[in-house]
């Protein structure tokens, strides 16, 4: 299983956020990249480097203002006397009569959930290179190889067509998935499995109104955990995407045993759904020790997901989401793909 990994994701590194009114370190550092990596050098993965510049394939999923906005927001920002480390918005358009601003610097909280997502000088760059990662990973499944792991920084779900939020800037399981479902020629189907600790709002609302993409989702209750507005169960899809999008909320303090009864249910659906490729969010903040984790999972927990998305026995794209805990992160990572890989064989094709 090959790795593709992007180099420019290091130039993205916000100095803070604010989160619950203050303002602290943030939490997307690009040593997390570099722990995954020298974890996975060390289970002898090929890594190789997306193979095109894909900022043209990013309107796929995301609107051209949006994209606009994200190319030019930083310059605009500081042309109009705000903050050098990056924009950071301050006014929301909550549920008002919505009309959007003409000037970029004035767009911020237009294009984004939440004060947590800074665009910093280099933010449109790594976001660009961290989306090439995951559609570069959707040709190697296209020409015919079974499994492929994205390295993603910043991570996607958080990310809507028109707007950013929880570290997220272009969503990049949904590139992925619209690559899948587009690029071979034949109409495919594709099921996203999200198992980050956070729900994926992005993807899903991407999909909302889709019945060739699949979102199921196991998280922790959106009631007590970012991004609190969307990932409740009664949540299941519209139009002709009705009954094409699952939640899983649990409880923080489910235990393992709870937790694999969820991502059982959720695996089944997807496999009830008959998709031709499977992409999987792989968010690792569901580890006890991640201080962003709403879960108490252990390291382990990470091989038998592995090993249970493995024995779906479908092409399945892995792509990076959150994870923050330096210490663990590259090992829960390790042993999932390396979980996921083992099974190859069991692949009927
Ligand atoms: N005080 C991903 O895992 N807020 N994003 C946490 C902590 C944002 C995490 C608040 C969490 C978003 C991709
Ligand atoms: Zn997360």
């Amino acid at each position: 299983m090959k790795v593709i990994h992007n180099e420019a994701h290091g130039r993205h590194d916000p100095s803070h956020q604010f989160a619950g009114g203050r303002q602290s370190k943030h939490a997307d550092a690009p040593a997390r990249i570099e722990k995954i990596l020298s974890a996975l050098r060390e289970a002898d993965l090929e890594v190789i480097p997306p193979h095109f510049y894909c900022v043209d394939a990013i309107r796929t999923v995301h609107s051209k203002d949006y994209v606009d906005y994200l190319s030019g927001a930083y310059e605009a920002w500081v042309a109009a006397g705000k903050s050098p480390a990056g924009v950071i918005p301050g006014t929301f358009p909550v549920r008002a009569i919505w009309r959007r601003p003409d000037e970029l610097s004035r767009r911020a909280g237009w294009h984004c959930l939440d004060t947590e997502t800074p665009i910093t000088e280099h933010t449109f760059e790594a976001a660009v290179g961290s989306a090439c990662c995951a559609l570069t990973a959707a040709d190697l499944l296209l020409a015919g190889e079974s499994r492929a792991y994205a390295l993603c920084r910043p991570p996607g779900h958080h990310a809507g067509r028109d707007h950013c939020g929880g570290y997220c800037y272009f969503n990049n399981a949904a590139l992925a998935a619209t690559r899948l479902r587009d690029g071979s020629g034949t109409a495919c189907k594709v099921a996203i499995l999200d198992v980050d600790g956070h729900h994926g709002n992005g993807t899903q609302s991407i999909f909302y109104e889709s019945s060739d993409v699949l979102y199921a989702s196991v998280h922790a209750d959106p009631n007590v955990t970012y991004p609190y507005y969307w990932g409740y169960a009664e949540e299941t899809g519209a139009g002709v995407g009705a009954g094409f999008n699952l939640n899983v909320p649990l409880s923080p303090r489910a235990d393992e045993t709870t937790y694999f009864g969820a991502l059982a249910g959720a695996l089944e659906a997807a496999q009830r759904f008959g998709p031709d490729f499977l992409v999987v969010s792989l968010g690792t903040d569901g580890s006890a020790d991640d201080r962003l984790g709403p879960f108490a999972l252990s390291t382990g927990a990470f091989a038998e997901m592995g090993q249970r998305i493995a024995e779906a026995g479908v092409p399945t794209l892995v792509v990076q989401e959150g994870g923050y805990h330096l210490a663990t992160l590259g090992e829960c990572v390790a042993l999932f793909l390396k979980a996921l890989q083992g099974k190859m064989g069991t692949i009927p094709y």
